[in-house]
């Protein structure tokens, strides 16, 4: 007999959907969408898959130690005990520390927008802090940066990351390089009620997906060149008066003078270059579509925005989020309702433990070359960490989730990389090819066989108002342990346990709910979480002004001019363009972008029948022209060539891609046997994996964010 359903959520992903669980036998049944929970009015099909994944009869189960040498094709893995695998990760850590400096061991995560690594992530640099080392490795650079941290040089504040956009009032709904169809179930939710009762969309995407369909305008910009459509846009609000002039004079820098000229005429000069037939030659988002986007965006307001993948993955990200926050400050909507708004926050105590970094920390890798960039705010870039592996200056390795060597470009260094370090633990569901590289790998719980706090759902003022402990329902498999019950458990070894409530992990959710009233004893009692009664306050910088130096939105940001890179946002060719770079135009003359797929999370869940049923191979996009002119017919296995070699996918035509365009799929490695498909090499011959043939470099000069998105490629019909 199943008990009734629980009210829960799904972790899977950043939408963390509300949901009610079933529960038989002792086993998780189904998730289905719980419309009372805010997140909760639909589900995806990976949540659904819930069930499937964490039966898959490929999970890790024990901690396991290599016993044969890095870069063997058999690890000869070994089991051991949970003592025996905590005590030789503390003694290696330690020992590392007490050679070369806590600096030279590193920790990293999978993103908490692709794994339930939202349980404990704030745990995770707590013990980054705590332990004393400032390398940590996330891909802030390739995710988070565009949203949370290149907007702290305009605003000083994460617009759009932490001032989400407000879409129950919105009027202009703007999304550029952000398809939540596929990424955030619930933005998508919402925002198609949004549509209902009659706001307007802007949809900026090379391809025509999801609520483009829905759009007032979709604007198929070329990759990579959204800075110049951004300053396009304006122009054209500047040059037809549709900007908010009292916001513009009185919270932003735009009276300021610089060489003479005060910021404003300095604007206005520069965007003066793009106008709409200059934009559109550069984009290919033709003039008058640029104009009446731009004047949707001024006559619908209030306008709210989001950006995403589709910006973060460049050559040009921080300046291209540079000219999109310029362009948003123009509309006066920020904080204001319908606009990007910082809902009220439960309150809660931090346990990140910024305050735990000892003073005299050495700067994290990569600050020397880029001081302004994540290494700023103690991330390691990609790039970084790989240079520092290689040359020695890192030596351990802890990562909870993340399958590294996938999902950054230039695999092959990856792997390297390493190889290079002299031990390397890894936390994980399933054996990669990140884990693979590991010394020790340690099997962790999947969500609902441990219980995980989560104080606020983000979307809304109503979501994040909620506070939920997602229940424990179902046993772990095998030996696995949460991620939080082995940080503490290291934390304690490690000798810094008294930052951890002496390892007791309900002690550490007591101090974070304590300001909020909420007692773990409601939340237990009360599965479907328990709701703190807040209101937004809008237009807060009327306070306290701006994060910034000049106190106010900079226009022109002298931070930036001060440390030598462009003081107004600036739009640079993608650095390996087939206009950029001649060279290679000729071997390679389609632009390469890539996407995320609905049915898996990044490089994970190739091995669930029921999703790999619906995307059986890894494909690459192009149009019917570009197809035509090589022979390639729909289903077509191609390679897509790169100057760093060669992988393969499969052909899938879309008549609404620029012919010039291509868009391929990172992540495929894993075979899924239920169903009798492929796994496909990490590296190497026969590799589908489309990081193996992107390059990490030429990086953002500021953050370091890798040009993933915007790169050059061609297709040939694979003999098969
Ligand atoms: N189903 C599913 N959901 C996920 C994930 C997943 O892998 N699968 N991953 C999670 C994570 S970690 C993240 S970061 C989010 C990401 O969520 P999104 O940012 O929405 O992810 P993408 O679909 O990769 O990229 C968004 C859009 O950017 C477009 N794009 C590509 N290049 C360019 C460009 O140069 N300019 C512009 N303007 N657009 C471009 C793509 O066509 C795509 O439609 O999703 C999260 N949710
Ligand atoms: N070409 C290209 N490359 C990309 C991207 C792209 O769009 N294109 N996207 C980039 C982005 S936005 C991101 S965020 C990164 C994502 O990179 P990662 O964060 O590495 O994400 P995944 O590839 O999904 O790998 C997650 C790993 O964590 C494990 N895992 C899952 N759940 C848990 C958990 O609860 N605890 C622990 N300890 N482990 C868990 C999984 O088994 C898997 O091995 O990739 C980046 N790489
Ligand atoms: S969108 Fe899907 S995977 Fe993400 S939280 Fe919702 S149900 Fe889970
Ligand atoms: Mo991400």
């Amino acid at each position: 007999m199943s008990g009734e359903p629980v009210p829960t959520y799904c972790p899977l992903c950043v939408s963390r959907c509300g949901a009610l669980a079933t529960v038989d036998g002792g086993k998780l049944i189904s998730l289905q969408p719980d419309p009372s929970h805010p997140t909760g009015r639909a589900l995806c099909v990976k949540g659904k898959a819930a069930p499937k994944i964490i039966e898959h009869p490929d999970r890790l189960l024990h901690p396991m130690r290599r016993t044969q040498p890095k870069g063997s094709a058999d690890p000869g893995w070994e089991q051991i005990t949970w003592d025996e695998a905590l005590d030789t990760i503390a003694e290696r850590l330690l020992a590392t520390k007490g050679t070369y400096g806590a600096e030279a061991v590193a920790f990293s995560s999978s993103s908490p927008s692709t794994t339930a690594i939202s349980d404990a992530i704030d745990y995770v640099e707590r013990l980054v802090h705590a332990f004393g080392t400032p390398n940590f490795t996330s891909y802030m650079e390739l995710c988070g940066w565009g949203r949370f941290m290149a907007p702290l040089y305009t605003f000083g504040a994460p617009v759009p990351g932490a001032y989400l956009p407000d879409l129950d009032n919105a009027g202009c709904i703007l999304f550029w390089g952000y398809n939540p169809s596929v990424a955030r179930l619930a933005h998508a939710t919402a925002t198609t009620a949004a549509i209902a009762r009659g706001a307007k969309l802007i949809f900026v995407d090379p391809r025509k997906t999801g609520l483009a369909a829905k759009a007032d305008h979709w604007l198929r910009v070329r990759p990579g060149t959204d800075a110049a459509l951004a300053l396009s846009m304006i122009h054209v609000l500047i040059s037809h008066g549709w900007y908010d002039d009292a916001f513009v004079r009185d919270w932003t820098n735009a009276a300021d003078v610089v060489d003479g000229s005060t910021v404003w005429d300095l604007l206005v000069a520069h965007c003066a270059d793009y106008r709409p037939e200059a934009a559109e030659e550069i984009t290919g988002v033709p003039a008058e579509q640029i104009v009446d986007a731009a004047r949707t965006l001024w006559e619908s307001r209030p306008a709210a925005f989001y950006t995403w993948s589709g910006l973060e993955q460049h050559s040009g990200t921080t300046q291209i989020m540079r000219a999109i926050n310029v362009l948003y400050a123009l509309t006066g909507s920020f904080d204001a309702p319908g606009g990007n708004v910082l809902f009220d926050a439960v309150p809660a105590n931090r346990i990140n433990g910024g305050e735990l970094v000892p003073p005299g920390m050495p700067r994290t890798e990569g600050f020397a070359k880029r001081p302004l960039g994540p290494a700023r705010f103690g991330y390691a870039t990609g790039e970084d960490f790989y240079r520092a592996a290689l040359d020695g200056r890192i030596k351990s390795l802890v990562g909870f989730g993340g399958n590294m060597v996938m999902a950054h470009g230039d695999s092959g260094r990856g792997r390297s990389a390493l190889l290079n370090v002299d031990f390397f633990a890894q936390v994980d569901l399933f054996m990669t090819p990140t884990a693979e590289l590991a010394d020790i790998v340690l099997p962790v719980t999947f969500p609902w066989e441990s219980e995980a706090l989560k104080i606020g759902f983000e979307l809304s003022q109503e979501a994040q108002s909620l506070v939920q402990l997602r229940h424990r329902l179902v046993e772990p498999k095998g030996e696995a342990r949460s991620d939080l019950q082995i940080i503490f458990d290291l934390a304690t070894r490690l000798g810094i346990g008294e930052h951890f409530w002496g390892g007791d992990i309900e002690a550490g959710w007591r101090h974070q709910l304590e300001p909020s009233g909420v007692t773990l004893e409601d939340l237990r009692a009360h599965p479907e979480g328990v709701r703190v009664p807040l209101q937004t306050r809008h237009r807060k910088y009327e306070d306290a002004g701006f994060n910034t130096p000049s106190g106010k939105v900079e226009l022109y940001s002298a931070t930036l001019a001060d440390h030598g890179y462009p003081g107004l946002p600036t739009f640079e060719e993608p650095a390996t363009s087939p206009r950029s770079r001649p060279d290679l135009a000729e071997q390679f003359p389609l632009v390469l972008s890539c996407a995320k797929s609905l049915f898996f999370c990044e490089t994970q869940h190739r091995q669930v029948a029921s999703l790999r049923k619906s995307a059986p191979d890894p494909i690459v996009e192009l149009h019917p022209d570009a197809a035509a002119a090589r022979g390639i017919a729909a289903g077509d296995w191609v390679s897509i060539d790169t100057p760093q070699g060669s992988v393969r996918a499969r052909a899938k035509l879309n008549t609404h891609l620029d012919p010039q365009v291509a868009f391929g799929q990172h992540g495929w490695w894993e075979a899924c046997e239920e169903l009798g498909l492929p796994g496909y090499p990490p590296y190497g011959v026969g590799s589908a994996n489309l990081n193996l043939v992107l390059p990490q470099t030429p990086s953002d000069p500021i953050s370091g964010s890798s040009p993933l998105r915007a790169s050059v490629c061609n297709l040939s019909r694979l003999q098969e």
